[in-house]
């Protein structure tokens, strides 16, 4: 039986207003838990991570903040994700903000290496989270992660990195909402960016199964990071950073249920959602929905005739 393990990480610190740190109550109230086991998966809940109180750290940029407790969470993520890596086939990371991919990355990375197996991620997201802290105008540090992952310099309030993520083992799918100085780090580096205009012209399969093949190819690991905001506000309305036009329904399930015939992914990050912003659970229950489609939730047997 393969296992999972879920590690709730009520990080907040990243965003502009509150609100994540109920994330993980939130997936655990949806059923993720119990559906991952009824999909026949041994799921171990490590419950919520918590990090001590820290000492305020100020920066040269002046927007930052909460730097001292991000960073915490960070290394304290890093660890966490190292383990649970190694100790299961597909562990799940409930948010907190995406701050914390930049610990459940930079973990499940040196887990990789050790395993003599590069690792790629799947960024799922409307924006592309590679300000340093020298560049970002928001301050908010949940829009730094990729850059810290791909080793950007500037970033000596963080833990330091063992294991980079080579950037052209990053495939970025919905991306919408890019600022200025991410423009610039973007045309310098080779990640793979498909923002939504391409998705409109090519659907989302034909670049999913491209860079499957290639994570195949590579004997890759892959790790997958859903932000909220990667999804149409109108089907997931709970996050602070929405953006129209995002991915719908059916092509987020589409990717999932791809990443599941594939069965590449080993490890997952469920990010940015904010209860105090959701519909009736909506959100959540749609989190829960696709991440049960990537653990092997289907409507029909792919062995099942339609007709005749
Ligand atoms: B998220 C932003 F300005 N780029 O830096 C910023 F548009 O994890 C947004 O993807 C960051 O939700 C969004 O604040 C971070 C902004
Ligand atoms: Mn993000
Ligand atoms: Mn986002
Ligand atoms: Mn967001």
């Amino acid at each position: 039986m393969p296992k999972t393990i879920l590690i709730g990480a009520p990080i907040q610190s990243g965003a502009a207003q509150p609100g994540c740190l109920m994330g993980p109550a939130s997936l655990r109230t949806a059923g993720l838990p119990a559906v991952l086991a009824e999909l026949g998966w041994q799921v171990e809940d490590r419950g919520d991570l918590a990090i001590g109180a820290q000492a305020a750290r100020a920066h040269a940029n002046p927007a930052i903040h909460d730097l001292a407790e991000t960073a915490a969470w960070i290394g304290a993520l890093t660890e966490a994700a190292y383990a649970a890596a190694r100790e299961s086939d597909r562990p799940v990371f409930l948010g907190g903000d995406h701050a914390l991919a930049a610990g459940t990355i930079a973990g499940v990375a040196r887990a990789a290496a050790e395993a003599g197996a590069p690792l790629f991620v799947l960024w799922l997201d409307a924006h592309t989270d590679l300000h340093t802290l020298a560049t970002t105008e928001s301050g908010n540090l949940h829009g730094t992660p990729v850059a810290y992952l791909i080793g950007e310099e500037g970033f000596s309030d963080y833990p330091p990195l063992s294991h980079p993520v080579a950037p052209e083992n990053i495939c970025m799918m919905g991306i919408r909402s890019v600022d200025p100085a991410e423009r610039a780090r973007l045309r310098a580096c080779p990640i793979e960016v498909h923002d939504m205009r391409a998705l409109d012209e090519t659907g989302v399969l034909a670049p999913l199964r491209a860079f499957l093949a290639r994570v195949r190819a590579a004997g890759g690991r892959l790790h997958v990071s859903l932000d909220v905001d990667f999804l149409d506000p109108a089907i997931a309305p709970a996050v602070g950073t929405t953006v129209p036009g995002g991915a719908t329904f059916r092509e987020a399930h589409l990717i999932m249920e791809e990443l599941c015939d594939a069965g590449l992914v080993t490890s997952l990050d469920l990010v940015e959602l904010n209860p105090f912003l959701d519909e009736r659970g909506r959100t959540a229950k749609l989190l829960t929905d696709l991440t049960a489609s990537l653990f092997g939730r289907r409507v029909l047997d792919r062995m099942t005739r339609s007709f005749g």
